[in-house]
């Protein structure tokens, strides 16, 4: 579960109504804000790490989706619930419990970090704690949670969720159609939150799907449907935080559509010029980090210099993990044991 705000997003800075619903509502705001800002802005140290030469592949931003990423990590609970997100989901990362210096070793190859230096930069995760690291195989990570699900229905656990996300373009593939109805079949609690950003690289959403809204297709598949604003945080934090509890408590799979705009190219090599400048000025388009901080400001519940305080600190957070990553050693092919936890035999040979 996500730590509580720091200091500076301290509830006793806010206003004093009293209103215990509307304190509790205004904490998770500023907390899931919190990972925001940490996601946006260790994203960008990333996008100028990579064109400084300093990162081996692919920069993948998840900004301007960050509230709905954000609002997904903070409803999921670690330990309990099992969690695959997808490349545009640092906030959410961030929120389900990641240490950033784990982003960071990944991305700078580290051989202290989860992949031992090893894999692509966002395919990192700890299965083990339910944090599945991603396959790159666009539709895939549904029938890997589904499984994962299945797997703790059989050894009786109970009081658990399992979430993944997906882009429009993923939405299209086969193994997604599979997952979702297998799902379906087996009343899982499973959460898939798709993004609708508009483009799948550069496929515009009007070739991608026929069909008026995504979501849609949840009466086809047996999920319950919800939309959800990806420019509100308000809006991302009431909707997931109800599709989860309805998930959790039973009401079988949930698929949330989130509509938005990519606020990047696909990835740092690309500069996102086929995008059309109308959509630009859609209100879809607004940035939700920003969206945020003007909610804050007018709800009074933090100052401009909070705001700016809270910026620092996250931005020194941000400075330790790179320096920290960047001095630690990369893997040596030549002499590491390693293998991956593709089966029963080779781990438990190398755990022997
Ligand atoms: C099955 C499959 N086909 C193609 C790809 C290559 N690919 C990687 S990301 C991407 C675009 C994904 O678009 P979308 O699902 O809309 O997510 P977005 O990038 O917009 O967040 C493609 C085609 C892939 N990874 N897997």
């Amino acid at each position: 579960m996500a730590t509580r705000p720091q200091s500076v997003i301290s509830p006793a800075q806010s206003d004093d109504s009293g209103d215990d619903q509307a304190d509790n509502q205004r904490d998770l705001f500023l907390a899931t804000y919190r990972w925001m800002l940490l996601a946006r802005l260790s994203e960008d140290r990333l996008s100028a790490l990579w064109k400084a030469g300093k990162i081996v592949g692919g920069v993948y931003l998840g900004r301007g989706q960050e509230a709905l990423s954000a609002a997904l990590g903070v409803n999921l609970r670690k330990g309990s619930d099992i969690f695959a997100p997808l490349i545009r989901d640092q906030a959410g990362r961030l929120a389900f419990g990641e240490p950033l210096i784990e982003s960071m070793q990944t991305y700078l190859g580290s051989r202290l970090g989860p992949m031992r230096g090893r894999d692509g930069n966002i395919h990192r995760g700890r299965p083990r704690e339910g944090y599945y690291a991603m396959i790159s195989h666009l539709g895939c990570m549904v029938s890997a949670i589904a499984g994962g699900l299945m797997a703790k229905r059989f050894q009786g656990d109970s009081d658990f969720v399992g979430a993944t996300c997906i882009g429009d373009g993923g939405m299209s593939t086969g193994s997604f159609h599979e997952a979702m109805n297998m799902a379906a079949v087996e009343k899982l609690p499973l959460i898939v939150l798709a993004a609708n950003n508009q483009y799948a690289y550069s496929t515009p959403s009007s070739r991608q799907f026929a069909c008026a809204d995504l979501v849609d297709r949840a009466i086809g598949y047996g999920f319950a449907g919800h939309s959800v604003d990806g420019t509100s945080l308000t809006d991302c934090l009431a909707t997931i935080g109800k599709a989860v509890a309805a998930a959790r408590a039973g009401g079988g799979p949930q698929l949330i559509v989130g509509t938005i705009l990519r606020l990047a190219g696909h990835a740092e090599h690309d500069d996102a010029s086929y995008v059309d400048p109308i959509i630009r000025h859609k209100p879809f388009a607004v940035d939700c980090l920003r969206a945020a901080e003007e909610m804050i400001l007018a709800k009074g519940w933090l100052a401009q210099s909070d705001l700016a305080t809270l910026r620092n600190a996250v931005m020194n957070e941000i400075d330790d993990a790179v320096s920290t990553a960047q001095k630690e050693p990369v893997p040596d092919a030549g002499t590491e044991d390693w293998c991956a936890l593709s089966s029963r035999h080779l781990v438990d040979g190398h755990l022997a």
